[in-house]
């Protein structure tokens, strides 16, 4: 059994997923996602574990030390077959808790079976994560599919010092509801010292609901404010709730946006795109809570209308696929094809498409490149947590120049206020809020809020982000 360490991060899935080649052979490849890079710098220098699913079911490799993470760094594959990864990842997680929490875009799935599984697997990282835990370590759980962890590992080890994160948004009390296992998953947050989300709003939403739905009836002490992080009184126990809003190694991003190789790379996409006079760019993961048909929409009709011309604006649309075995996603992503392949109809030139869709992970570099390359990037979700790629375009860009187009249901809005909000259900004001930034490209206003939006994404990165929430975590004196 390997030493027991300070510091323990629990996520659904390890920062490495192990990927089979064509020829036969297996080897461990970076995970996509703004999870690991936000969470891998925290572990930097500290002899730390990592518990999560390897990415495939049926696999259960022996502990291991990755690059990703650095050789610090032990990581603990928690084996799920392929039933389990069926119920716990693409059913409760996926089909029941996503949609639930991004304000019920897609109908969610209450199926029971699926949630007997999801406790399951809960109560298997938790005990994977009391193995590898010393004595008082710190704990700290990443995400929605492992909201029931804290109270299960707090109930093997109280001596834990455990921290949740939620990456996605806290729905309002009233969608809530309707969850069959409200309160356990409640009351599985709850065994966590400090609970964190993205925004104050999903942070209050949290504390009425515990209010509402635990706190209240086991506990009636007030639920107090002291400074930005609330408290909630539960079973004698004092839990700090607060929001701490995400960022990205943004000195990382710039790096790649200042590096000539990435400026050439840049220019080689404009003139493989055909020269045009402004790109737009969107990227995501191929989800129905992105906008990516809000978007579409708004461009095919700024071209229907003559207000953008296909000979000189070409739209990229990077769409990551994504939880391809969930029906909501196969069917976003017949919408999406069916919409560019009508748009495109309509206004390509032959050779020239008026939208160039890509449904494959691009190497980082050519994302700083696009990112480069692009005068507009459009962010347009109808529901998200953050969304990182709205602060990545901005960091990458070395000049002030280009501009973002950002719904209002972002976490990232309420940080990058100098951006164009739009409300993605407006398809009228997102159509305006394009055609005023492709106009308005390279003036003075353009240029004053690039600036001002730089400013906060350098200033705000992931290390604060990590930071304020471990200092959040440490114990108080008055404990
Ligand atoms: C969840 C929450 C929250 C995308 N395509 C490629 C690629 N990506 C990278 C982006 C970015 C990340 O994936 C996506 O992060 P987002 O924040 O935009 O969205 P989610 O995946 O939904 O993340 C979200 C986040 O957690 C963190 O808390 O912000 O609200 O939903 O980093 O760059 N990366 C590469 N190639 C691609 O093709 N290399």
């Amino acid at each position: 059994m390997p030493e027991p360490v300070e510091f323990v991060v629990v996520a659904n899935r390890l920062p490495v997923d192990l990927v089979t080649d064509d020829d036969g052979g297996s080897r461990w490849q970076a995970a996509p996602g703004g999870l690991v890079s936000a969470v891998a710098p925290a572990l930097a220098g500290r002899r730390a574990a990592w518990v999560g699913w390897p990415g495939v079911p049926d696999a259960a490799p022996e502990p291991f030390a990755d690059d990703a993470v650095g050789p610090e760094v032990t990581l603990y594959p928690v084996r799920l077959d392929a039933d389990e990864v069926a119920a716990h990842y693409e059913g409760a997680s996926n089909a029941t808790l996503w949609p639930l929490y991004h304000d019920l875009i897609a109908a969610p799935v209450y199926d029971r079976g699926w949630w007997a599984t999801h406790r399951a697997v809960n109560r298997r990282f938790a005990e994977a994560a009391a193995a590898v835990a010393a004595e008082g370590a710190t704990v700290w759980v990443q995400d929605y599919q492992c909201q029931l962890v804290p109270s299960m590992l707090r109930e093997l080890r109280p001596d834990l010092r455990i921290g949740f994160f939620l990456h996605i948004p806290f729905p309002p009390v009233e969608l809530f509801r309707q969850l069959p296992w409200r309160r356990e998953v409640v009351e599985g947050l709850l065994g966590a010292d400090l609970v964190g989300f993205h925004t104050p709003g999903g942070a209050a939403n949290f504390r009425r609901l515990a209010q509402q739905l635990c706190a209240a009836g086991i506990d009636d002490a007030p639920i107090g404010l002291r400074e930005a992080i609330g408290e909630v009184h539960h079973g004698g126990r004092t839990v700090r709730v607060g929001a701490f809003p995400i960022s990205i190694d943004s000195a990382t991003f710039a790096r790649r946006g200042a590096d000539p190789d990435t400026a050439a790379r840049a220019r080689e996409l404009r003139t493989e795109l055909g020269d045009p006079a402004t790109v737009l760019l969107g990227v995501d993961r191929l989800d129905y809570t992105k906008g990516i048909e809000v978007r579409l929409d708004a461009v095919g009709e700024l071209l229907d209308s003559g207000r953008l011309d296909p000979r000189d604006t070409v739209f990229v649309q990077v769409a990551t696929p994504s939880r391809e075995r969930v029906d909501a996603y196969r069917r976003t992503r017949e919408r999406v094809e069916r919409t560019v392949g009508r748009i495109n109809g309509e206004h390509a030139g032959i050779g020239r498409p008026a939208i160039h869709y890509v449904h494959r992970s691009l190497p980082h570099d050519e994302l700083a490149a696009l990112y480069l390359a692009a005068d507009v990037a459009l962010v347009t979700p109808l529901r998200d947590g953050m969304n990182l790629v709205a602060k990545e375009y901005v960091a990458t860009r070395p000049d002030d120049s280009g501009d973002l187009v950002l719904s209002e249901f972002t976490g990232a809005a309420e940080e990058l206020t100098a951006a164009r909000l739009v409300n993605p259900h407006d398809l009228d004001g997102v159509v305006t809020a394009i055609a005023d930034a492709v106009a308005g490209l390279g003036s003075e206003d353009s240029r004053r809020r690039m600036a001002q939006l730089s400013a906060q994404v350098a200033e705000h990165d992931v290390a604060r982000w990590a930071e304020a929430f471990l200092t959040a975590l440490e114990p108080s004196d008055v404990e």
